[in-house]
């Protein structure tokens, strides 16, 4: 066995999803016996927890806009106040922030199931307080990347990233709802990398060209084959191998014949295999600090599914912690 790192698992706090239930989802997991299937890797776990929030309560959607007579302003307001649940998702991932942090700066490699995947806000802002030198490689069919303007649905689980790059305008005054997100760390552009996209809004396409985002698509994939793409990114993101690295793995990565139970499901996405060779060439690069697993969502589907999805949720941890083929 290797040495023993202590670990941390922190389970989704109650986030607002589109659809309801991803909260539900890293339960499943460690109910599946997942912490007892890390420690057998050799890793000492601290379990936080389900991080329930109940002290924060939703304020009812629905923000009243109140014309200012200044057109900038009342655009900004009006994209405000489109954002779902706006301040509820913002001091719940404020608080992941700093229990990552927390764990993180204890030398723990915290693991965050998620939920919703605005919670990676938080989770990469308490590894950037830590390690401010790290990079993200976050796989995903989405790009998850965009602004307050740019969104058509509001929901902030396609919004993380600018945040996490600062793309959005600054608040317009400090009682603004937009101003919550302002304790946000910033990664800068270049040190983000995406694997696996294949469902990217039109604004989201021109906000990764504008910004010359580093992006493997399944196109990519399918091009050079996944063992070249992670040393493509890696040597992107990470060209020394000296950055700590991020692991942000929202599950509709993978193709829904292999991860069925998650919010928004979209076809053609990453095989099983492509899906744990990612989790172990960064495991390999002795480099990973840091791991999110989101968008598990067992509400979604027929108990098959959910156990289908769970069980490959779990070997996707178990490979990112060390667990090998051989
Ligand atoms: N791009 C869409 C949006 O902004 C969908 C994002 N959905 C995700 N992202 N599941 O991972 O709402
Ligand atoms: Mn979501
Ligand atoms: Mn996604
Ligand atoms: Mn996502």
């Amino acid at each position: 066995m290797s040495p023993t790192p202590s670990n941390k698992f922190l389970p989704t706090p109650k986030t607002v999803a589109p659809k309801l239930g991803v909260d539900k989802g890293p339960i499943h997991l460690v109910q599946a016996g997942l912490i007892n299937q890390v420690e057998e890797l050799g890793w000492r776990v601290v379990f936080d927890g389900h991080h329930q929030f109940e002290d924060i309560s939703p304020p009812p959607n629905g923000i009243q806009v109140n014309p200012t007579g200044d057109a900038a302003v009342d655009t900004l307001n009006t994209s405000i106040a489109r954002l779902r649940s706006p301040q509820f998702v913002a001091q719940v991932c404020e608080s992941v922030a700093s229990a990552v942090q927390a764990h993180a700066e204890m030398g723990h490699l915290p693991v965050t199931l998620g939920g919703d995947h605005s919670l990676a806000m938080g989770t990469i802002s308490g590894t950037l307080r830590t390690y401010d030198q790290a990079c993200v490689i976050w796989i995903d069919a989405h790009a998850d990347i965009n602004t307050i303007h740019s969104t058509d649905t509001g929901n902030i689980h396609g919004m993380p990233l600018s945040f996490l790059l600062k793309l959005n305008p600054p608040a317009p005054s400090p009682d603004s709802v937009l101003a919550k997100f302002d304790w946000v760390s910033h990664l800068p552009a270049e040190r983000l990398v995406y694997i696996g996209l294949r469902d990217v809004d039109k604004g989201e396409k021109e906000i990764l060209k504008k910004h010359n985002i580093k992006a493997f698509s399944m196109h990519e994939v399918d091009r050079y084959g996944i063992g070249k793409v992670v040393e493509m990114a890696l040597d992107y993101v990470n060209p020394q191998r000296d950055r700590p690295i991020h692991l942000s793995f929202d599950v509709d990565a993978l193709d829904p014949s292999v991860a069925p139970s998650t919010g928004t499901p979209v076809r053609g996405g990453l095989t099983f295999r492509e899906g744990h060779y990612i989790c172990e060439a960064i495991h390999e690069t002795g480099l990973l600090v840091a791991l999110d697993l989101m968008e598990v969502n067992p509400t979604l589907a027929d108990a098959e599914s959910v156990r289908q999805t769970v069980t490959v949720g779990c070997s996707l941890v178990r490979s990112a912690l060390g667990e090998t083929l051989l």
